[in-house]
């Protein structure tokens, strides 16, 4: 077999926030991608609107730079576990990772799993310790976290051997040897080169797999990937080969390859390195696009199950199709079919009623930024509550079970506990540092972590952070009680007014300001005894000709509490649903009127599916 010492294909890898794309940024600028004058900002991959407002890496990204001589083609993924599956999709067009690990916080659930994936894929690992700069930093311990993490998790006694540096990415410099005065990242540059092994070339038909989609107005659907064998070359003609063998015919349009924040069209390109090339319009993640004569598939890639479920329906609130510019159940079917091309741990499916939609992801945040996603597009809709997928295994009923890692202050401690045992976790392991930083390790199922978050950063005003990674399937504990009080729901359609308002006030918190549309069935805001009831938002207060002297003074309402749209999703109940619109983000009761609430209030926790069916 030969290589070829002019690439290296690296993926980085990570828990969340340890600085991967801040990593990246040090490299593009330091291999002279950009002009002097050029302004590039920070998290330059980060590239589309959410993940830039949200500060995280959402979707797994190609670039590529250029350091004495050779293009090194770098991967960027996301380290939130609930986009594993963009982990999953693109490690196999690596030869070797980096595994960055905060130097305070050192490996983390998500730093586990990553491993282990790129172990599977028998990828070479360089560890980069990053954030070196961090006041806390504890590096010795931290490496001696490593070095077990790859003893648990090495296959072979030459995975144990792994490449150690030392990062500061935000200030761009990388050293070999701790205590190291750091100028620049060159040094991290120079051991990819020395430790990554070069890409084999195999000569011979031409074979690549299929590892993300892109789209262009003019040049149509862009497929991504490592040509794995042979070459390729504008007008070849190929097929693509997919997940039910059936193999279409097409003619290449384009070829282009990565060179920082550009694809350069190239006039040829071969094994080894990482394309994108255009013309072939029926293909999907996964295909393997190869020579007509030698139609052969590559392995497909492999991508964990999902874990949580919540149904998109076409909005049936009275505003319905006020504000969408999609609103109708073809636009939303063809919309969340088209999402599976490139989302590939989403699942779409049918369901009983023509309007209403069942998908399925790996995670609350998962699927909240394709309903984000979806709302900036313009479109229309209604969610429900999610719900963890159960699935019955050798006749017995299971759920899915996650580890759940919080860092927090001692005096938290109490109240997170008393939290989680309603929501049927397991402390499993506790550890202080003694310096009052405790970290917990719950073992939790999934339905008892929705909507945790939230209640989480209040519980602890910001001094937590929380992570969750999936364990497994494990038989079903039974229903947990809804942790939320009830809920303060309009009686009448109009526009809520202060002193109306006011009077709900009195009953608890507020969702909505004056001056805000409401229908009847509308949540308004959260009572603070354990049942819903009706409030007429919109009843101003009676005029009368005596005037007093205290009753005229302007009525102050408390700030009402804005839910974003993850709050929101976590917020409701089973028989709520969030309602979607490019404006608005509205709670509703499914049953609208308080009557038809009366008469279903018999069962009031049912499955989604039987939910969907009483509201209809
Ligand atoms: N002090 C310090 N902060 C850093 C360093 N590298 C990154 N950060 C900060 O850590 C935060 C997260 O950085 P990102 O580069 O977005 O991390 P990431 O690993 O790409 O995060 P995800 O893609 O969401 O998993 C940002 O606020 C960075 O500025 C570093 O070397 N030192
Ligand atoms: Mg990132």
């Amino acid at each position: 077999m030969n290589y070829r010492n002019d690439i290296r294909n690296i993926a980085i890898i990570a828990h969340v926030d340890h600085g991967k794309t801040t990593l990246i940024d040090a490299m593009l600028k330091q291999s002279k991608i950009f002009r002097d004058n050029q302004v590039v900002g920070e998290l330059i991959m980060d590239s589309n609107d959410l993940e830039r407002e949200r500060g995280i890496t959402i979707m797994s990204k190609n670039t590529a730079v250029l350091y004495r001589g050779v293009k090194i083609n770098i991967i960027d993924t996301p380290g939130h576990a609930d986009f594993s599956g963009e982990v999953e999709r693109v490690i196999s067009m690596a030869d070797g990772c980096l595994l960055l690990v905060d130097s305070v916080e050192g490996p983390m659930p998500q730093t586990k799993f990553v491993l282990r994936q790129a172990m599977a894929k028998g990828l070479k690992s360089i560890v980069v310790i990053n954030k070196i700069d961090r006041e806390n930093a504890r590096i010795a311990e931290v490496i001696r976290l490593i070095q077990n993490l790859f003893l648990e998790l090495a296959t072979s006694a030459d995975q144990l051997d792994f490449q150690l540096l030392y990062t500061s990415a935000r200030e761009g410099t990388a050293v070999t040897e701790l205590g190291m005065k750091g100028k620049d990242i060159l040094p991290l540059l120079e051991c990819i080169l020395e430790k990554v092994p070069p890409p084999h070339t195999e000569s011979g038909p031409f074979q690549m797999l299929v590892s993300n989609l892109d789209y262009d107005s003019h040049k149509g659907r862009i497929a991504i990937g490592r040509i794995w064998r042979g070459k390729i070359a504008p007008h070849d003609s190929v097929v693509s080969v997919s997940s039910d063998k059936s193999v279409t015919q097409s003619e290449i349009s384009e070829v282009f390859t990565y060179l920082g924040l550009k694809r350069l069209k190239v006039a040829e390109a071969e094994a080894g390195d990482i394309v994108a090339v255009t013309g072939i319009e029926k293909v999907s993640i996964g295909d393997t696009i190869a020579n007509p004569e030698w139609p052969e598939a590559l392995p497909r890639i492999e991508i964990g199950e999902p874990t949580i479920e919540m149904t998109f329906g076409v909005n049936t609130s009275p505003f319905g199709g006020r504000e969408g510019g999609f609103c109708t159940t073809r636009q939303l079917r063809e919309r969340l079919y088209k999402e599976l091309e490139t989302n590939l741990s989403l699942r779409v499916q049918d369901t009983d009623s023509p309007d209403t939609f069942l998908v399925k992801g790996r995670g609350e945040l998962h699927l909240a930024i394709l309903i984000e996603t979806m709302r900036r597009e313009g479109y229309e809709f209604e969610v429900s509550r999610p719900e963890a997928i159960t699935k019955v295994v050798d006749g017995n009923l299971v759920e899915p079970v996650e580890a759940l890692t919080i860092d927090t202050k001692g005096k938290y401690v109490g109240v997170l506990t008393e939290m989680l045992s309603k929501r049927q976790a397991q402390l499993s392991d506790m550890h202080n540092d003694g310096h009052d930083n405790i970290r917990l390790e719950f073992h939790i199922p999934t339905k008892g972590l929705i909507g945790f978050r939230s209640a989480f950063l209040t519980a602890t005003r910001g001094e937590g952070i929380m992570n969750t990674i999936f364990l497994g399937y494990e038989p079903y504990r039974g229903e947990i009680a809804p942790a939320r009080s009830g809920v303060l729901v309009a009686s009448e359609q109009g526009i809520a007014v202060t002193y109306g308002l006011h009077k709900a006030q009195g009953h608890g918190d507020t969702f909505i300001e004056p001056g805000t549309s409401v229908y009847e069935g509308m949540i308004v805001g959260i009572n603070s005894r354990l049942q819903d009831i009706p409030i007429n938002v919109c009843k101003e207060k009676q005029k009368t000709n005596i005037r007093s002297s205290t009753s005229d003074i302007a009525v102050k309402l408390t700030p009402t509490i804005k839910l974003s749209l993850d709050q929101s999703i976590g917020f409701i109940n089973n028989d709520e649903l969030v309602e979607v619109t490019p404006k608005n983000i509205r709670l509703r009761k499914k049953l609208l009127t308080h009557a038809q609430r009366l008469r279903n209030i018999a069962s009031p926790r049912r499955s989604i599916k039987a939910q969907t069916l009483a509201y209809q």
